[in-house]
């Protein structure tokens, strides 16, 4: 709300220029102007003028204020625009003045086109700023969540969704049993929430680099002996397969007649190393289990010497269980090839 004064008043044609004097009515009017805005509540003194068919001029004077103390306060005490004019009756048309005094209902847009113009950024900006922001958060929930949950073991995964269901359920029963939360409240929870995932998706990538600079110096280290490596890093390298005689058996990372994890569609190279004074092979089973049928992926190295060494080559085309054991002691030297 603003409360406005306007004076009307005519000034003859004949006085225009003793108007337009220094002392003149227009140049005390201009003068009042400093006065004004020493006064509590004042927002702006407008001056308008526009001539008349008989040469005289209708000025119109408008004073603004904030509230209507301060129009009332300064109405009844001089120096005002009224006591101006009426200092000047000389130049002006009798009867001609009037003081009207109006409030206006609206004028944020008239009157201050600063904040106008920031009111249109924003209602432009909403539309932009509110889905890109949501999607933002989206992505970040989606990949912080996921590199968190990839880096943890499958328990303490279940742990931490369990903890985030029943944090979400906690907080929609606080927000629909207090309608009236604050938005700062609400501001707080989606900051600590986009924190605590930031914070997780950074912990858990420089978590997965750390692993990976540490797997890739145990496998650089020359004291790892070769067929000590893991099972499923080697699928695509060598992988030694021990045969020994007493007790009669296939020997890998320590266990006896092993299965071996491979990798589906990657070459594997499984290399016999004969420890015992017997001669060794492998006979490898296609994916029917059965050895001897034309789907036999090999029987190869079709025999290793006591103390010496051969290798098997394959790709296993499709994810399955591929047995195989040794020819010459099929019941004793048995194994399995798991393809994922
Ligand atoms: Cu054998």
């Amino acid at each position: 709300m603003e409360y406005i004064q306007t004076i009307l008043v005519t000034v003859e044609a004949t006085r225009l220029e003793q108007a337009a004097q220094p002392e003149g009515l227009l140049s005390e009017l201009d003068e009042h102007r400093a006065f004004l805005k020493e006064q509590p509540g004042f927002r702006d003194l407008r001056i308008t003028r526009s001539i008349n068919n008989e040469g005289n001029v209708l000025l119109v004077i408008e004073t603004r204020w904030t509230d209507d103390a301060s129009l009332v306060h300064y109405e009844t005490n001089e120096p005002n625009v009224a006591a101006i004019v009426n200092s000047h009756r000389n130049v002006i048309v009798a009867d001609s003045l009037q003081v009207l005094d109006m409030e206006a209902l609206r004028t944020e847009s008239s009157w201050r086109p600063l904040e106008a113009a920031s009111e249109a950024q924003a209602r432009v900006m909403m539309p932009l700023v509110v889905p890109l922001g949501v999607l933002a958060l989206a992505l970040l929930f989606i990949y912080g969540l996921s590199r968190v949950y990839l880096e943890l073991n499958k328990d303490a995964a279940a742990g931490l969704a369990a903890g985030i269901a029943i944090g979400i359920l906690a907080i929609a029963f606080y927000l629909a049993n207090n309608p009236r939360v604050p938005g700062w409240q609400i501001g707080g929870i989606f900051v600590i929430a986009a924190a605590a995932l930031a914070g997780g998706a950074i912990w858990a990538v420089s978590n997965k680099d750390e692993g990976q600079a540490q797997e890739q110096t145990t496998a650089a280290s020359p004291s790892a002996a070769p067929g000590a490596s893991p099972a499923a890093s080697g699928a695509a390298g060598g992988q030694t397969l021990v045969a020994s005689d007493s007790p009669r058996q296939f020997q890998f990372n320590g266990q006896a007649n092993p299965t071996i994890q491979v990798a589906a569609g990657k070459p594997v190279t499984l290399t016999l190393d004969n420890k015992g004074t017997a001669t060794h092979n492998i006979q490898l089973a296609g994916d029917d289990g059965t050895f001897g049928t034309p789907d036999d992926v090999a029987t190869e190295p079709l025999a290793v010497g006591p103390g010496a060494t051969g290798t098997l080559t394959f790709t296993p085309a499709k994810a399955g269980t591929y047995d195989f054991r040794c020819q010459f002691h099929p019941t004793e030297m048995t194994g399995k090839l798991e393809a994922k």
